[in-house]
């Protein structure tokens, strides 16, 4: 890729919760094209987005897969190529999900063979969400099968467990919560969006941003608001959705966005925490003004992390094969 030539991101919603997430971005408004994949016929119609195929005809004829993550996969295999088609020639692909039924668990693994296989230069993201545990076991087993397929064939995979929400938000209605988290997963996405494609004060270069995603692991989320930036870096910090200590980071992103009375020093000294409180590595940080904003906001993402909950669940975080 040129260096004056701005990279082509993609984003693929797989699956119920993969699909509502892109309704959700098409209400906040984003630039990019935004690909709707899906069994079921019926939800497909309802969703907004630049192209939107139904998988699987054969295999599931359009009413979903029922939880069967085998279904998922071959109603991907069904339709890979389509998808492709309407991906252009990305130098981005974000593929989003919810684990734990079949389309997602079972089709997201198999559409990222074939990105892989011919988009080979491609940066593949992967943020999806892992059930409750109150969804049962069948729905955790396939979450924990989808996951370590997609850790092994993706860069990074962004994880958010929908248990640690209620812990953190407290006990209210499922409905709710599937909503706390539909704007948490749109959060990032625009975040990811922004990093790559808006004109920033101190912006993120695409090598830096590649480099901290490039062949990694687990990625983790978090978003904060804050009086200051350094509050709302701490706020990013207790807000992510994964028993990971961000001490475990190879690398970290922060990205502000912040209204234009933020001083540089101030950005840069809440950058500096990540390498001297958090000890990470490898550290990046962008920052861009918004007129009309009144207090500074950040995304922290970070690469390579060790949670404890997702290590019992599929065994390692590395890479298999
Ligand atoms: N945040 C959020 N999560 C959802 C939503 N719908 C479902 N989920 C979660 O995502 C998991 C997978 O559900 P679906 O997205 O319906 O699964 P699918 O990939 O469509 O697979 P099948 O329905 O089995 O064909 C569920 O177990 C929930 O944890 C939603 O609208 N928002
Ligand atoms: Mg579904």
């Amino acid at each position: 890729m040129s260096e004056d030539v701005e990279p082509g991101i993609v984003v693929v919603g797989v699956g119920g919760c993969g699909c509502n997430t892109l309704n959700r971005l098409y209400e906040v408004g984003v630039d990019v094209p935004t690909i709707a994949v899906h069994t079921e016929a019926v939800h497909l119609k309802t969703v907004k987005a630049s192209a939107s195929i139904l998988i699987g005809r054969t295999t599931t004829e359009g009413r979903g897969s029922g939880g069967n993550l085998m279904k998922g996969q071959m109603a991907m295999s069904e339709n890979v190529d389509e998808v492709i088609a309407a991906m252009g020639s990305p130098n981005v692909v974000i593929i989003t999900g919810g684990l734990g039924g079949g389309t997602a668990s079972g089709g997201i693994p198999r559409l990222l063979e074939e990105v892989r296989a011919r988009f080979t230069d491609a940066l593949r993201i992967c943020l999806v969400t892992i059930p409750f545990t109150f969804e049962g076991v069948n729905r955790m087993e396939n979450a924990r099968m989808g996951l370590r397929a997609i850790i092994d064939r993706s860069d990074l995979t962004i994880v958010n467990m929908n248990d640690l929400l209620l812990k953190k938000i407290g006990d209210i209605q499922v409905q709710y919560a599937f909503k706390f988290m539909d704007s948490i997963l749109v959060n990032t996405l625009k975040g990811l969006i922004d990093i790559i494609t808006k004109p920033a004060v101190v912006s993120i270069s695409f090598a830096d941003f590649h480099s901290l995603v490039k062949d990694m692991n687990l990625g983790m989320v978090g978003h904060g608001v804050g009086r200051r930036v350094k509050e709302a870096l701490d706020n990013a910090v207790k807000n992510k959705l994964i028993d990971a200590d961000l001490e475990t980071a190879e690398g970290a992103l922060m990205y502000i966005t912040a209204p234009p009375t933020v001083t540089l020093q101030e950005a840069s000294e809440a950058a500096r925490t990540l390498t001297e409180q958090y000890r990470i590595g490898r550290v990046f940080w962008g920052l861009r003004m918004e007129e009309g904003l009144e207090r500074p906001t950040v995304m922290l993402a970070a690469s390579n992390v060790t949670s404890p909950t997702i290590t019992s669940l599929i065994g390692t975080t590395e890479k298999i094969f």
